[in-house]
């Protein structure tokens, strides 16, 4: 920790360092933020989709407190020429798809790294950042996809252009086709999605009275209200929450179930945001299988 320093160079008038301490020196905010892997829900997908299988898990959600990056940026002097920040990583390493040594690296909009919730965090949950969740700082970016919230930040460089890094351009862009470039779209904003978390999918359960439990958010706004499905689709119910809105934070519900009659079950959950966003049925496939909102639904068995 002696050693680290945060860089700011670039389109700014005066480039500089900061230490651990100047930063937790500085005016902090605290903001509950959940963060979706742009990849969660992947497998669900399509057979065809190629990352990693994080199943239903790759969300989670923390109180993160750290710097506004709008000061930081400010105390450099943005010039008028600025146009994208970029965030590098103290990770690195090679890529199978081209030669060479990459850090992981990022960049948002100006108007997005200005943002007043857009933050440096030094905590999560009121401690220091764990190592595995980017101690000593990362970004956080609330309401995109966690690719954007770049952990182990070292280096943020103003540019003047759109940046190319392989983790923008590459990986986290939304296509069908690899010989068809014009329909890229970079990954950004987390659509409402939801999931249920109990009974899991195959689960066999006696019959009686049991909560269905879950979670629902959107990068659009709070979400307002989730519905939840135990016949397939046929009817739903209004699930309760058990936390209050906020817009960039999952809410958990839960629906109590009267599971009278043995057989199968079809649960399913749907989420609605206070933009009036919903689920697709179905998301719309793409080949890295990025951003799978469809409709979560697991099959449960009364005994
Ligand atoms: N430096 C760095 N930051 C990174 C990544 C990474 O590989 N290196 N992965 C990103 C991705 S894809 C996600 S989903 C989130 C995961 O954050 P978490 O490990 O705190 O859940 O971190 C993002 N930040
Ligand atoms: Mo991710």
């Amino acid at each position: 920790m002696s050693t680290w320093r945060l860089g700011v160079q670039g389109s700014v008038r005066n480039p500089r360092s900061f230490t651990y301490r100047e930063l937790l020196s500085m005016p902090q905010v605290t903001l509950p933020v959940t963060l979706e892997c742009s990849g969660n829900k992947r497998a669900l997908f399509h057979p065809k989709a190629r990352g990693e299988q994080w199943q239903t898990g790759g969300v989670s959600h923390a109180v993160w407190t750290g710097v506004a990056l709008r000061d930081i940026l400010s105390m450099c002097g943005l010039l008028d020429r600025a146009r994208e920040v970029v965030f590098e990583g103290l990770d690195r390493g090679e890529r199978t798809d081209r030669p060479g040594i990459f850090a992981y690296a990022r960049s948002l909009p100006l108007e997005k790294a200005l943002h007043p919730h857009t933050i440096i965090a030094l905590h999560k949950n009121g401690k220091p950042l764990p190592y595995k969740h980017g101690f000593p700082a990362r970004l956080i970016v609330p309401g995109w996809y966690g690719m954007a919230s770049v952990k182990w930040l070292h280096r943020i460089v103003v540019t003047d252009h759109a940046f190319q890094g392989p983790f923008q351009t590459v990986d986290y862009v939304y296509y069908k086709d690899e010989a068809d470039p014009s329909h890229r779209r970079p990954v950004t904003v987390m659509k409402v999605n939801s999931v249920i978390a109990r009974p899991s999918d195959q689960e066999i359960v006696r019959r009686g009275v049991h909560t269905v439990t879950g979670a629902a958010w959107s990068g659009e706004g709070p979400v307002v209200q989730a519905h939840v499905s135990v016949d397939a689709g046929r009817t739903w119910q209004e699930a309760e929450w058990l936390d209050p809105p906020f817009p960039y934070a999952w809410r958990r519900w839960r629906l109590r179930w009267n599971a009278a009659r043995p057989g199968a079950y079809d649960i399913m959950v749907k989420a609605l945001d206070a933009s009036g966003r919903t689920h697709p049925k179905e998301a719309e496939w793409n080949l890295k299988g990025y951003g799978n909102n469809g409709i979560h639904h697991i099959r449960v068995y009364v005994d």
